[in-house]
C-alpha cells in the first residue's frame, strides 16, 4: 500500500494535524487498488495562499502554460500555472490578500478540501473580490475550473441575485458530468423561503434542486450551527467542522459557518472518486445521503436527515467499483472492509441501492 501524504513542507507540528495526517479508512482503501487515482478539483474562492504547508502539495500545475511571461496554451490567460484571479485578470492566483480575511477563507477552505492527501489536486480560481463582482465574472470562473478537468467544484460562498442565481444554474445544468459543493448559507433561514432574506429559488443560487449539486449546511456536535441555512428540499446534507483548517502564516484554527462545511464534503467526494472514478454526479448525490448518519435534529432539516458519514462513503464508492465485477467479487470485498458482519451486510445493502 502506498501513503500518499504531503510531506516537503511539513513540520513535526504540520503533521499532527489531522488534516496532514492520511486518513486510516481512505488509506486501506486505496491498498486494494486505484491507489494512483487522483481526484482533479476546482477551488472557487475568495484568495489562496499555494505555499502554506498544509495545501503546498495538492496544487494544480497547468502543464502547458509555464511562468515565463507568455500564454503558451494559448487560452488567453498568460501563465495561468495553478488557476486563474478573475478579480485581478492575471495568473498570479495567490499573489493578492493572500493573510487577509478573504484571503484567509480561500487558504482555510482549500486546505479541508485537499485534507489528508496529495491525491487530490486543486486548481484555483479567484472570483470574489472586495468589491462587488458580476454574474459573468463567476460563470467565467467556475467554466475555468470545469475546462482544466475538475470533478468536483467547491464553491463557499452565495450570491442573493436573480442574475447571478440565473447565470450560475445555467452553467451547472451545462455541467451535468460536474459535482458542485455549496454553502447552504449563513442566514439563520430556510431556504427557499422569504425571511430575514429573501432566499427563494429565483433569487438565492443555493435553492436549486439539480442532480449534479449538493448543498450542505453545518453541523457542530452533531447539532445545527445556529447560523446555518437548511431545507429538507434544496439543501442536500449537514456536515461536521470538526478539524482545524490550515491559516496562510502556516498557523492552524477552527473554523465554522457552512463555508467550511461544504469543503469537508467536497474532500470526502474527492477521495471516493479516487476509489471510483467511475461515480456519476447523480451516484455521488445519492451515496453521500445512504451514507449519512441520521440525527434527529436534521431529520426535517436537510434531505439526507444527517450527517455526512466519511468513512461509510468512502466505502460505499469502494464497493460501488468492486460492484462491477460481479456479486462474488462484491462480497469479498465487503470482507476485507474490517468491519463486523452486520455492518458488511449494511452496507451491501446501501451498494446495492446505488
Ligand atoms: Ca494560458
Ligand atoms: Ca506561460
Amino acid at each position: 500500500m502506498t501513503i500518499t501524504i504531503n510531506t516537503s513542507a511539513l513540520t513535526a507540528a504540520d503533521k499532527r494535524q489531522p488534516i496532514n495526517r492520511p486518513d486510516p479508512v481512505f488509506e486501506k482503501l486505496s491498498g486494494f487498488g486505484n491507489s494512483s487515482q487522483q481526484t482533479l478539483i476546482g477551488m472557487f474562492d475568495t484568495g489562496f495562499s499555494i505555499t502554506t504547508p498544509a495545501v503546498a502539495d495538492n496544487i494544480w500545475t497547468n502543464a502547458v502554460d509555464a511562468f515565463n511571461g507568455a500564454d503558451d496554451d494559448r487560452n488567453g490567460k498568460t501563465d495561468d500555472v495553478n488557476g486563474w484571479d478573475f478579480i485581478e485578470n492575471d495568473g498570479r492566483v495567490a499573489a493578492h490578500q493572500p493573510t487577509s480575511p478573504m484571503g484567509e477563507h480561500g487558504t482555510g477552505t482549500l486546505s479541508l478540501a485537499t485534507a489528508n492527501s496529495a491525491r487530490i489536486r486543486a486548481v484555483l480560481a479567484r472570483g470574489i473580490g472586495p468589491q462587488p463582482t458580476s454574474p459573468q465574472t463567476v460563470v467565467s470562473a467556475l467554466a475555468y475550473l470545469i475546462e482544466k478537468g475538475a470533478r468536483v467544484v467547491n464553491i463557499s460562498a452565495g450570491w442573493y441575485d436573480p442574475s447571478y442565481t440565473r447565470a450560475v444554474r445555467k452553467l451547472m445544468v451545462a455541467h451535468p458530468e460536474v459535482v458542485f459543493v455549496m454553502s447552504a448559507g449563513n442566514d439563520f433561514q430556510e431556504v427557499g423561503t422569504r425571511g430575514r432574506r429573501n432566499l427563494e429559488p429565483d433569487q438565492f443560487v443555493a435553492a436549486q434542486v439539480l442532480p449534479n449539486l449538493v448543498v450542505v449546511a453545518s453541523s457542530i456536535g452533531g447539532e445545527r450551527e445556529i447560523e446555518s441555512n437548511y431545507s429538507k428540499r434544496f439543501v442536500t446534507v449537514a456536515a461536521e467542522v470538526n478539524v482545524d483548517a490550515a491559516e496562510t502564516e502556516g498557523t492552524y484554527r477552527r473554523r465554522e459557518s457552512t463555508s467550511f462545511a461544504t469543503p469537508m464534503v467536497t474532500n470526502v467526494i474527492a477521495k471516493c472518486l479516487c476509489l471510483d472514478p467511475t461515480l456519476s454526479p447523480a451516484q455521488i448525490k445519492k451515496l453521500l445521503i445512504l451514507s449519512s448518519v441520521a440525527k434527529p435534529v436534521w431529520r426535517d432539516l436537510v434531505e439526507a436527515g444527517g450527517v455526512v458519514a466519511a468513512p461509510t462513503a468512502l466505502r460505499l464508492a469502494f464497493l460501488n467499483r468492486e460492484k462491477r465485477k460481479g456479486a462474488a467479487a462484491l462480497t469479498a470485498a465487503a470482507r476485507q472492509l474490517g468491519v463486523g458482519l452486520a455492518e458488511q451486510t449494511r452496507l451491501l445493502g446501501l451498494v446495492a441501492a446505488l
